[in-house]
C-alpha cells in the first residue's frame, strides 16, 4: 500500500511545480511584451507590437511539453506569435539573458519570432511566415531518417520533430502539400500540436473545420488526438446532468463560445440556466460555484490542462514514432483581461490591466525579471526542478547545434569533354554529377555526401544518370519493376535505404522546404550533406516563400534551375522566366549564378559546395539553360567567375565601348561583338557568371570606403576601370535587363541593357530573340544607339 501512496505524493508535485513554470512563462511572456510596448522608450512612435494573447494561449502546452516530454535531440518549431513563450522557456533554463528578453523586438534584442540567426543555437527552426515551420519538421524527420539510414551523424537516439501550430497556419495550402509528400515517404516521429483557440488574426474560424481536417489527418496516416476538454469540466461531466452541458458546449458556436469567455462567470451562468436551469443536474455542477470557479471551469479546455496534456503526449510516445497530430483546444489570451475577444491577436494589456495582473501573480514592482518572484515552492525547488527535466541537458557543448565534419572538395571536379561540342549548361550539369557519382576516392567521398532531389523533373533537368548510379533514397527497399520484368528503359531507379536521390511530386514548395531541412543537417543531425534540387527557372517563384524561408534559416544547398528564359524557345510561352536573375539577386544568403558556359559552370559547381559549407557562405543558385552552345577553348582565372564577371575579350585601354552578356545569349554576343570590332577594334567583351555577386561585391566595397578604407575595390570596378570614363556598355541576358542596368553607376558609364521584360510566347530561337531584341541585329543597334549619344 505504501508504494502507490508515495506515487501519489509524488505526482501532485511534479504537477505543481509544471502550474508555476506555466504561471511563470505567463508572467514573463505579458511583461516581455508590455515592457517593450509601454515602458521602453520608444523614439519612432511606431507601435512595437508582440502577441499576449497569442502566447497566453500556448503558455499550458509548451510548460508540457518543455519541462517533462521533450528530450534534447528533439527538434521544434514554435508558433511565430509564441516567440516570448519560447524565450521565456529559455530564460528560464539559463540559455536566455534579462538583457534580450528586456530588447524584445529592439535591435540587439530578442526577436519577434524564434530566429536561428539572431537568436542563436537554442532555435531549431525559424519561423514567421505561417504554415512553413509547420512543414520544415516534417522534412527535417525525413533527413534524420536518411542521415541516420546512411550511417551518418552523431550516434544520438532519433529525435522528434515537434511543430507547435497555430490553428489559423492550417489554412496554408503548403501544409497539405508538406502532408501528402510526408505520407509518400512513410515520414515518421513528426509531431503538429495544433493550438486550437479558433481564433485567426481577424477572426474566430468556422465551426467544423477541424472535422474536416482531422479527416485529412487519418487519410495521411496519421494519428490524431483531440484534447478538447481538461479535468475539471471531465468530471463535471461524469456527474448527473453531465451530458447535457457537454452537449450544451460541444454544440456551442465557437464565436458564442469566445464571447462568454470573455465575458465571464456571470454571462456562461445567464446562458446556461436559461438552456439547461430545467436540469437539476446541472443547477447542481452550476450553483454551487462562484462567478470566478464557474468561468474556470467552463473554459477548462485540454490545451491548458497540463495533465490532460501529459497524459496525451505520453500516450502517443509510448506508442513510437508514429506522425500524430494534437489538437489542443484553447483560448487566445487565457488567464488575461482579453480572454476569448475575437479582436485579441495583436492586444496588449494596458497599464491598469498591468497593474492587475502583476498583483495578481505576485509579482513586486522592480521584481518582474526575477525567476522566484511569485512562486508558491521555495525558488531552490524550482532551480531543482528545471534543471532536472529531460530537456535541460545539453545537447552538444555549443548548445542545441551540433557540429559536422566538413566534406572535402576536391580541387578539381570532373568537366566534361567540350571540344568540338555544342553542349547546354544543363547537358554539362548532369555530365558533371554522373561524373562525380562514379568518382573514386576523393570524388567518391564527395558524391556520398550529395543528396539530391527533384520535383517531378528529375529527367528533364539532367539528374537521370545521378540517379541511375546512386539510387532513390526509401525508408523501404523497393524494386524497379520495369528492370524486373527487363522492360528497356533509360531510368533504373530502384528505391533503398541507401538511395540519394529523394524523388518529391511536383509542388515547388515541398522542394524548398526539403531543400531547406537538408541545408540544416549538419546543424541539426551533426552531418554535413550538400543537397542539390533542381526545378524548372519559372517555378522557383511557385516555391519562393519557401526559398526564402530556407536562406533565412540559412540553410546550405544548391538550387539549381533549368530551363530558363525564353531559350527554352518553342515552350517559351509559359514555361519562360524573366524575374528569376532579379530574386537572385536580391535574396538574402543566395548566392546567385548563371554561367554560359561549361567551363564556367565547372568553377561555379566546385565552389559551390566550398560555399554551402563555408562559415561565411550561403546557399547557391545555379540558373541553366538547356541551349546548346559552342564551347570555347580558353584558360579562365576561377576567382573571376566566382566573383561573377570575366573579358572574354578585354577591351583596349580607353575603350569606348564593351559589350557583356550573360547564359545562353552568348552566342549573340559573340557574334555581335565580331562586327562590332571590325569599327570598335579596342571594344571588349565582358561575360557576367553573376549580377548578384559582382553588385554584392560592390555594394560592400563602397560601404568599405566610407568606413575609411580608402583602396577597397570591388570586382567590377577593376573590370570596369580600362574603359574610358564615358564608355558605353551594352548588355544582354535571358532575363530582365534591370539586372544589368545598374552596372552604369559604378563608374558613371552609359548603359544600354537588354533582355525580355514582357511575357514571352512559343517559338524558335531566331523568331523569339529578334521579337525580345536578343538577337545580333538587335545587340548592333544597341550598340550604335551607345556610340551616337
Ligand atoms: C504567410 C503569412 N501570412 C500572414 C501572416 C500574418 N499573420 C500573423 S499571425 C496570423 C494569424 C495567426 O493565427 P493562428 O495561427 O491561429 O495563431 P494564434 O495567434 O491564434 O495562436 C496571421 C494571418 C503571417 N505571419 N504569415
Ligand atoms: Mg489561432
Amino acid at each position: 500500500m505504501n508504494a502507490p501512496a508515495a506515487l501519489q505524493k509524488q505526482a501532485p508535485s511534479q504537477l505543481a511545480m509544471l502550474r508555476q513554470v506555466e504561471r511563470k512563462l505567463l508572467w514573463l511572456s505579458s511583461w516581455m511584451i508590455h515592457q517593450a510596448n509601454h515602458i521602453r522608450p520608444n523614439r519612432d512612435g511606431l507601435k512595437v507590437g508582440g502577441h499576449q494573447a497569442s502566447c497566453a494561449s500556448v503558455v499550458a502546452i509548451m510548460t508540457a511539453l518543455y519541462f517533462e516530454i521533450l528530450r534534447p535531440q528533439d527538434r521544434v518549431a514554435v508558433k511565430p506569435h509564441a516567440g516570448p513563450v519560447f524565450h521565456a522557456i529559455n530564460y528560464l533554463l539559463g540559455r536566455q539573458t534579462r538583457e534580450k528578453m528586456e530588447g524584445l523586438r529592439a535591435f540587439g534584442g530578442a526577436q519577434p519570432y524564434p530566429s536561428r540567426v539572431k537568436d542563436g543555437a537554442e532555435v531549431d527552426f525559424s519561423t514567421g511566415s505561417v504554415g512553413l515551420g509547420v512543414a520544415l519538421t516534417s522534412f527535417a524527420s525525413l533527413m534524420q531518417e536518411y542521415v541516420r539510414l546512411h550511417g551518418l551523424g552523431t550516434g544520438l537516439p532519433a529525435g522528434r520533430h515537434v511543430a507547435i501550430a497555430g490553428d489559423a497556419e492550417l489554412d496554408e495550402g503548403n501544409i497539405y502539400e508538406a502532408l501528402l509528400e510526408g505520407w509518400k515517404h512513410d515520414v515518421r516521429d513528426v509531431w503538429w500540436i495544433i493550438d486550437y483557440n479558433r481564433q485567426s488574426l481577424d477572426s474566430v474560424v468556422p465551426d467544423r473545420l477541424f472535422g474536416r481536417i482531422e479527416g485529412l489527418f487519418r487519410d495521411m496516416g496519421w494519428d490524431v488526438v483531440t484534447l478538447k476538454y481538461g479535468r475539471k469540466l471531465e468530471a463535471a461531466f461524469a456527474r448527473e446532468g453531465g451530458d447535457a452541458l457537454r452537449d450544451w458546449i460541444d454544440d456551442c458556436p465557437n464565436s458564442l463560445y469566445a464571447a462568454l469567455t470573455f465575458q465571464g462567470g456571470a454571462a456562461w451562468r445567464q446562458v446556461l440556466l436559461a438552456d439547461l436551469g430545467w436540469s437539476p443536474g446541472v443547477r447542481a455542477i452550476v450553483d454551487p460555484l462562484d462567478d470566478a470557479e464557474l468561468g474556470a471551469l467552463m473554459t477548462n479546455l485540454g490545451g491548458h490542462d497540463i495533465e490532460t496534456l501529459l497524459e496525451a503526449f505520453r500516450a502517443a510516445d509510448a506508442a513510437g514514432d508514429q506522425p500524430t497530430c494534437f489538437i489542443a483546444y484553447t483560448i487566445k489570451g487565457m488567464g488575461l483581461p482579453f480572454a476569448g475577444h475575437k479582436d485579441n491577436h495583436s492586444g496588449l494589456m494596458s497599464r491598469e490591466q498591468m497593474t492587475a495582473f502583476q498583483a495578481e501573480q505576485r509579482v513586486r514592482p522592480g521584481h518582474e525579471w526575477d525567476v522566484p518572484e511569485g512562486l508558491d515552492v521555495a525558488p531552490e525547488d524550482f532551480q531543482a526542478f528545471i534543471a532536472s527535466c529531460p530537456f535541460a541537458a545539453m545537447l552538444a557543448p555549443g548548445g542545441r547545434a551540433l557540429a559536422a565534419e566538413p566534406v572535402h572538395v576536391p580541387a578539381h571536379l570532373p568537366a566534361p569533354k567540350t571540344v568540338g561540342r555544342r553542349v547546354s549548361t544543363q547537358t554539362g550539369f548532369g555530365e558533371m554529377l554522373a561524373e562525380i557519382g562514379r568518382g573514386e576516392g576523393e570524388m567518391a567521398a564527395l558524391a556520398s555526401r550529395i543528396v539530391t532531389t527533384s520535383p517531378d523533373v528529375t529527367v528533364s533537368t539532367s539528374l537521370g544518370p545521378w540517379v541511375n548510379r546512386r539510387g532513390i533514397f526509401d525508408r523501404h527497399t523497393r524494386n524497379d519493376v520495369f528492370r524486373d520484368n527487363k522492360l528497356a528503359s533509360a531510368q533504373r531507379w530502384g528505391m533503398s535505404p541507401a538511395g540519394q536521390h529523394i524523388e518529391l511530386g511536383i509542388a515547388e514548395q515541398n522542394l524548398f522546404l526539403l531543400l531547406g531541412a537538408a541545408g540544416l543537417s549538419h546543424a541539426l543531425h551533426g552531418a554535413r550533406l550538400l543537397p542539390i534540387g533542381t526545378v524548372y527557372d519559372p517555378f522557383v517563384n511557385r516555391g519562393l516563400d519557401a526559398l526564402i524561408y530556407a536562406c533565412y534559416q540559412d540553410s546550405r544547398f544548391l538550387l539549381v534551375s533549368t530551363p530558363s528564359g525564353i531559350s527554352l524557345a518553342p515552350e517559351g510561352g509559359q514555361h519562360q522566366s524573366i524575374n528569376t536573375p532579379l530574386i537572385g539577386m536580391a535574396a538574402d544568403r543566395l548566392a546567385a549564378f548563371e554561367p554560359a558556359h561549361v567551363d564556367e559552370l565547372a568553377i561555379l559547381l566546385r565552389h559551390a559546395f566550398a560555399h554551402m559549407q563555408a562559415p561565411d557562405g550561403s546557399a547557391v543558385w545555379l540558373r541553366l539553360s538547356t541551349r546548346q552552345l559552342d564551347q570555347p577553348a580558353r584558360t579562365l582565372d576561377p576567382a573571376a567567375v566566382i566573383a561573377g564577371a570575366h573579358w572574354a575579350v578585354p577591351p583596349a585601354p580607353g575603350a569606348r565601348i564593351a559589350l557583356a552578356y550573360q547564359g545562353p545569349v552568348a552566342t549573340e554576343a559573340f557574334a555581335a561583338f565580331e562586327e562590332l570590332v571590325a569599327e570598335e577594334p579596342g571594344a571588349g567583351l565582358l561575360a557576367i557568371t553573376s549580377p548578384d555577386r559582382l553588385h554584392a561585391v560592390w555594394r560592400a566595397a563602397q560601404q568599405r570606403r566610407r568606413n575609411g578604407e580608402r583602396g577597397a575595390l570591388a570586382h567590377i570596378e577593376r573590370l570596369l576601370q580600362p574603359l574610358a570614363p564615358g564608355a558605353a556598355i551594352v548588355s544582354v541576358l535571358d532575363g530582365h535587363p534591370a539586372a544589368h542596368a545598374w552596372l552604369g553607376a559604378v563608374r558613371g558609364q552609359r548603359v544600354v541593357a537588354l533582355g525580355p521584360d514582357h511575357f514571352g510566347q512559343g517559338g524558335d530561337i531566331p523568331d523569339l530573340y529578334r521579337e525580345y531584341g536578343l538577337d545580333v541585329d538587335a545587340l548592333l543597334d544597341a550598340c550604335a544607339q551607345a556610340l551616337l549619344e
